[in-house]
């Protein structure tokens, strides 16, 4: 990834490049690196030898895994990190968690980022979870080599026995003493990030309480700079976030699909085989470093420097006033609806990251076109996503807009059948 200009794509077609806002705006964070994709598939090729070494895996309680938690740590002592190793058991054997933390910055303000290192018995796990393991295991050491001086403390986990009930990452989090899960300021996921048909989705916790890390604009950020489409999907407790989001500390992450199937239209927007799993060696003795794309491998590691580099080192900008439109609005078959907001009392433009609120009940979400108008009429487009209801908060570039006004909500009901309702949106400046 070097693009480093934010593009914003209106449906008019027309492309503009947002700047630097006209109002008053958070410290920059400096730019996070372009990690080197063949440095990640170094790692990825020594967790693949440890596996073909180790009998051909590198599960929990096998031999396999003890030596890639060897491995990372080993790289990461060497570059000045402060490693724990904390051990557990599940099924009888006994268990690794390894935690790292860069020794800078506020250690009562902590940003968490992980994924499991524990593949499963089948085979040596390189996608899963080798990809995450081993972007979190460059972006890490590019922190030391690169001397970064964060704000906030940056601890990495690589967890244990995940594929066995999540066990590792849960035992990690139960383990926190409420003061020191009270520090995490967000834990962001990273478990199969190189599928070899790949799908670029981004999850992220619902219902964030306002003022906390915006995880997930800070997940798509970077693939909005590539021009890369995201996906918001929705992993329930698939993967180790969910041990982190049961006790209230805001998650995201980053998945490129592992057993379901592409459909055509997202083949259209990421290439690949429509019809075809997005990791057809998903849990398989076929895991191994042929089942890698090279390119969502290296757009997801730059990701996660982009989130690392984000997260650590900006300070959270005062939250703008907030407006809200409670009214339901009917979307009834095949129409287009609008709800609109009125904004006042607002100096200059709308913030390059207003955060746009929606809550809507609707049978089949795909069915729906959502578009934010300002109130010069510029549209601001979201398509659905993969769920029913669509509840959630994203952001749109808006520094180009006046605030103050009539805004709109406009909803497109493109498909027959299902119906729903908008039951609430807001605009935080
Ligand atoms: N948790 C993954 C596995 O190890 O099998 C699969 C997965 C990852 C599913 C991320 C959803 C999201
Ligand atoms: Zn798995
Ligand atoms: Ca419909």
């Amino acid at each position: 990834m070097r693009t480093r200009v934010f593009l914003a794509v209106l449906t008019a077609g027309a492309v503009i490049a947002i700047g630097t806002p006209a109002t008053a705006a958070p410290p920059v964070p400096p730019a996070a690196p372009d990690i080197p994709v063949a440095n990640v598939q170094a790692h990825l090729n020594q967790l693949q030898s440890l596996a073909t070494s180790n009998g051909g895996n590198r599960a929990h309680g096998r031999p396999g895994y003890r030596a890639s938690i060897d491995y990372v740590r080993a790289r990461l002592d060497a570059a000045g990190y402060v490693t724990t190793l904390q051990p557990f058991t599940s099924g009888g054997a006994t268990g690794w968690n390894l935690i790292a933390e860069w020794p800078r910055g506020d250690a009562n303000d902590v940003i968490m980022a992980g994924g499991h290192l524990d593949s499963v018995t089948a085979g040596p796990g390189i996608n899963d979870n080798g990809s995450g393991s081993a972007g979190l295991l460059e972006v890490a050491l590019t922190v030391a080599s690169q001397d970064l001086t964060p704000t906030k403390r940056i601890r990495f986990g690589w967890w244990g026995a995940e594929e066995r009930g999540l066990v590792g990452s849960t035992f990690y989090v139960n383990n926190l003493p409420g003061a020191e899960r009270a520090k995490i300021k967000g834990y962001v996921n990273f478990d199969m990030i190189g599928s070899p048909n790949p799908g670029y989705f981004v999850y992220s916790s619902s219902g964030q309480p306002a003022g906390s890390i915006e995880l997930q604009h800070v997940l798509e950020a970077p693939f909005v700079a590539m021009g890369v489409p995201t996906e918001l999907t929705s992993v329930g407790g698939r993967s180790d976030h969910a041990a982190f989001a049961n006790v209230g500390i805001p998650t995201g992450g980053l998945f490129t699909g592992a057993e379901v199937t592409k459909t055509s239209a997202q083949a259209q927007k990421w290439g690949g085989t429509a019809g075809q799993a997005f990791d057809r060696c998903y849990h398989a003795s076929c895991d191994t470093t042929s089942n890698i794309d090279v390119t969502a491998l290296d757009r997801n590691t730059d990701a996660i420097a982009y989130a690392i580099w984000t997260l650590s080192t900006a300070t959270t900008p005062p939250a703008g006033p907030r407006f809200e439109n409670p009214t339901d609005v009917a979307i009834p078959d095949l129409s287009t609806v609008e709800s609109p907001i009125e904004v006042t009392g607002v100096p200059g433009n709308a913030p390059t990251t207003l955060r746009v609120g929606v809550d809507i009940r609707h049978t089949y979400i795909g069915d729906l076109v959502v578009d934010v108008l300002a109130p010069d009429g510029t549209v601001h487009n979201r398509s659905g996503g993969s769920t029913d209801n669509l509840n959630t908060t994203y952001s749109v570039n808006a520094g180009s807009e006046v605030a103050n006004g009539t805004w709109r909500l406009r909803v497109r009901d493109a498909a027959r059948a299902d119906t729903g309702t908008i039951s609430a949106w807001s605009l935080q400046f």
